[in-house]
């Protein structure tokens, strides 16, 4: 027995020296020439991971659902006296020449400002991309003409077109500064929901090869070129997947990723709730696991259920399709109000007297859940 017991506590020491145990491996970042700020950024999210996730909201501060560009204004925060620990922004309309607004009107100027102040707060800023369709379709980024994502790399017939995009995609990233002039760190997720049927990135729209290809030109573009070290890269697939296999199908590779999401939303009615719950916290656990095995973070991208018609959809539905994986952050899509070409109201955060919003506020004061004034305590940059 002694020797045994012995033998094995040897073994477990062994274990420890080399680092095989369960004990998390410290992550790193995948850009070598991070600055600063990222590189405590990406540790400190993996550190805070043993607290809780950071609660983030698509364009928080530029409008809610009765409200536009009041300063200092946010749904979240006339809910529960504080701002989400994490801030949704939109790229798109950026490419567009001479374009000074994105694509759901929010000015690129107001943006900028937006961004700043939240970090200087001690929040944390997510940037995403509708970019309109590199053919100029109507559609948009909504287009699935086959060819698009062939048409803007290295040889393409809008590849001169795709680098004056890039171009000022990086040029609004380099200007977003703290107050040390220092270069705002972002969590980039680029080309999201690439396994869906809807975008011009998607899988019905380009081969696996292509997507490759297009994810290394554009980081090598705005890495190398335009020597971005501010970004950590998000992958962000759609809920649509059920393995392992489906969901790394056209990942890019371990040295291009350095957190790994999808996006879930509830549809139809409140009853569907338990559903949504159910299939997301197996999504979570799943890549929860392939996170683990390529060393890298996980989160959810984007979710909601539009109009939060479920009073405790906030502790009876989100919470428990979180459950116990260890997510770095939730982001819950825009309060638009209401949309005159959808015809309805269209939010997914509750705001003041909406009726989810006193379960809102349990959620709020929950142990695991961060937002602004919680994250500027954990000094998510130092
Ligand atoms: C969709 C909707 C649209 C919006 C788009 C990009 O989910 O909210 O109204 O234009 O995202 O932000």
């Amino acid at each position: 027995m002694f020797r045994i017991s012995s033998i094995s506590s040897l073994l477990f020491l062994l274990l420890c020296v080399c680092g095989v145990t369960s004990v998390a491996q410290q992550v790193a970042l995948t850009d070598k020439k991070a600055t600063k700020e990222t590189v405590q950024l990406y540790r400190n999210l993996q550190k805070l991971r043993a607290k809780g996730f950071l609660f983030g909201h698509q364009d928080d501060l530029a409008y809610g659902v009765n409200w536009k560009y009041v300063p200092g204004n946010s749904d979240i925060k006339q809910v529960v006296g504080d701002y989400p620990a994490l801030y949704g922004w939109e790229l798109g309309g950026i490419e567009v020449p001479g374009q000074k607004h994105n694509l759901d009107s929010v000015p690129f100027t107001n943006m900028k400002q937006y961004i700043e102040e939240g970090y200087k707060r001690g929040g944390v800023i997510s940037l995403s991309w509708h970019a309109q369709s590199p053919f100029g379709k109507p559609g948009g980024a909504w287009d699935t003409t086959h060819g698009s994502v062939a048409s803007v790399l290295p040889g393409g017939a809008n590849h001169t077109k795709y680098l004056q995009w890039l171009d000022k995609v990086a040029a609004f990233i380099a200007s977003l500064k703290g107050s040390k002039n220092e270069a705002v760190p972002i969590l980039f997720r680029p080309f999201h929901e690439l396994t869906g049927t809807w975008f011009w990135w998607c899988q019905n729209a380009c081969t696996v090869d292509e997507y490759k290809a297009l994810w290394k030109f554009t980081r090598s573009y705005l890495q190398e070129q335009k020597q971005l070290h501010n970004l950590i890269w998000v992958y962000n697939t759609g809920g649509d997947f059920t393995t392992e296999a489906d969901y790394m199908e056209r990942y890019p590779g371990d040295e291009q990723v350095d957190v790994l999401t999808f996006d879930t939303y509830q549809y139809g009615s409140v009853a569907d709730g338990k559903n949504f719950a159910t299939n997301t916290n197996k999504r979570l656990g799943l890549v929860g696991e392939i996170a683990t095995k390529h060393n890298k973070l996980f989160a959810i991208g984007e979710t909601g259920f539009e109009q939060v018609p479920d009073a405790k959809w906030w502790t009876e539905v989100l919470l428990p399709a979180i459950g116990n994986n260890k997510i770095s952050w939730v982001l819950l899509w825009r309060n638009h109000g209401y949309h005159t070409e959808m015809k309805k109201l269209h939010y997914y955060a509750p705001y003041k007297g909406q009726v989810s919003a006193p379960d809102f506020l349990d959620f709020y004061k929950l142990s695991n859940t961060i937002f602004e004034k919680e994250a500027k305590k954990g000094k998510l940059y130092k």
